[in-house]
């Protein structure tokens, strides 16, 4: 029987203890009923016929509140009592033939510490009780075809209308109560950051002139499987790195490129690394990319410098953003007044981009929760181009963990069309870019926790200053 990777009972008990303190507190100063939290795991999804299915990821809030990843699961927390129960079927023989066997419901309920467990088909029943008495259960917004069909046959709910009905204290109490990591949860990421770093080092090593992205892919995805878990989202391996989310790996390393490698690996209870590493595939900066691979070292730093509790993160992606545009001011490609600029958003044709997001049991943590909520507390965003996609802005709490990742691009179409639209050409020099089409695009990625006392950087070193990267390189066999 494969091994199962939980924390102790106990941890998942007092989550969900937690769980229901927030809440019920929201819901009394709401004077809404306090009823029944319904959580359901994720079932398997196919990828183009039944049995071909997707690897298996369990949803994120229900291993955080139960730690369980095996499919077709569900189940319900009593608000006022804390009185949880699991929906679970008995092994049937088709699994001990197919699938071998695994815990028994009983031990399954054990693990989590759950009060109950019921058949799975017992759950309708016990969800349109509950309804007649509290009105629907509280839920989150579904994100996967397969539970939204589900909630909508249980709920009697048009599975439209599902992110419309789901909870918003539930959301704000599981928010509250996940983005701060325990110390369990941070020992997961750092193990996790750990293995992220040892792909990065392993993608350098084999980067050079004639391989392919997609051998360079495979090594990456290589080093996270070795570890355990699986990578934490695709990968991006490219030699274009100024196509942000380039999902394809096509294209091969010749003398000159630079490579771009945003991936990381989840441990095996599934919590997340996300690093970003850009470097020479010749094994040397040429001297156009060290000017720009050095300004968004020294943007991060800017940013990273600033990072404590209180800290609106927006005000650290602002840091980086400054940092940016006076980096390129001195190479003659920006000028003018840097607070017009930054305001204008005219900064963002080189970094279109947020500065980061939270991480931990989702790479993107909580974003299934809606990002006005998990990165903004509810305020409303942005809508200018660049500043749009910032998906972190609210002010910073002790035990978070996020990422900090800016970056510099050279992106042929938009500068071209900026360029016929004469868009901030009182700030940008494009009749200077022309020897700069090609430069690419350079992120450079990090995982920071934030404590009472400051910012920690996360793993094992790894030098990523121009020296640090050219002594890594040096020595590859091509
Ligand atoms: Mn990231």
């Amino acid at each position: 029987m494969n091994e199962v990777a939980m924390f102790e009972p106990a941890v998942y008990q007092a989550r969900r203890a937690a769980l229901c303190a927030a809440l019920s507190a929201q819901l009394r100063e709401a004077g809404v009923s306090v009823g029944l939290i319904l959580l359901p795991g994720n079932a398997e999804s196919p990828m183009n016929y039944t049995d071909n299915t997707y690897r298996f990821r369990q949803d994120s809030a229900f291993l955080y509140c139960f730690g369980l990843a095996e499919p077709d699961m569900a189940a319900t927390i009593d608000v006022a009592s804390g009185r949880t129960t699991l929906y679970a079927d008995e092994l049937t023989v088709d699994m001990l033939v197919w699938t071998g066997p695994r815990l028994g419901v009983a031990a399954l309920a054990a693990a989590c510490a759950a009060d109950d467990v019921q058949p799975s088909a017992a759950l309708p029943c016990t969800l349109r009780a509950a309804a007649a008495r509290d009105g629907l259960p509280l839920f989150l917004p579904p994100y996967r075809g397969e539970t939204c069909l589900r909630l909508a046959a249980w709920l009697d709910v048009p599975a439209a209308m599902l992110a419309d009905k789901a909870s918003l204290p539930l959301i704000k109490a599981m928010i509250a109560l996940r983005q701060i990591k325990e110390e369990r949860e941070v020992e997961q990421i750092e193990q996790a950051v750990n293995t992220t770093i040892a792909m990065h080092r392993a993608v350098m090593a084999l980067g050079t002139p004639g391989r392919s992205e997609a051998a360079l892919m495979a090594e990456a995805t290589r080093v996270a499987l070795a570890g355990g878990g699986m990578p934490s989202f695709p990968p991006i391996a490219t030699v274009r790195g100024a196509v942000l989310h380039n999902h394809g790996y096509p294209g091969y390393l010749r003398s000159g490129d630079l490579f771009l490698l945003d991936a990381g690996a989840e441990t095996v209870m599934g919590y997340a690394g996300d690093l970003t590493t850009t470097f020479p595939v010749d094994g040397k900066y040429s001297p156009q990319q060290r000017a720009i691979y050095e300004i968004v070292l020294a943007a991060g730093k800017a940013a990273a410098g600033l990072l404590k509790p209180g800290l609106p993160f927006k005000e650290a992606h602002f840091a980086a953003a400054r940092t940016i545009v006076e980096g390129l001011q001195a190479l003659g490609l920006m000028s003018g007044p840097l607070d017009e600029i930054i305001a204008a958003g005219a900064h963002a044709l080189f970094f279109p981009h947020g500065l980061g997001h939270q991480m931990g049991l989702d790479v993107h943590d909580m974003e299934s929760l809606g990002e006005a909520q998990v990165g903004y507390d509810g305020q409303p965003k942005s809508t200018q181009f660049g500043l749009k996609s910032l998906r972190l802005a609210k002010p910073l709490l002790a035990g978070m963990v996020l990422t900090i990742e800016p970056g510099i691009y050279f992106i042929e179409g938009l500068i071209a069309l900026w360029r016929a639209e004469g868009r901030f050409k009182q700030y940008i020099h494009y009749d200077r870019l022309e020897p700069w089409l090609q430069a690419g695009g350079y992120r450079n990625e990090e995982n920071w926790l934030i404590r009472a006392d400051g910012a920690h950087l996360l793993g094992a070193r790894f030098d990523k200053s121009v020296a640090g990267m050219e002594t890594a390189l040096a020595g590859r066999r091509s």
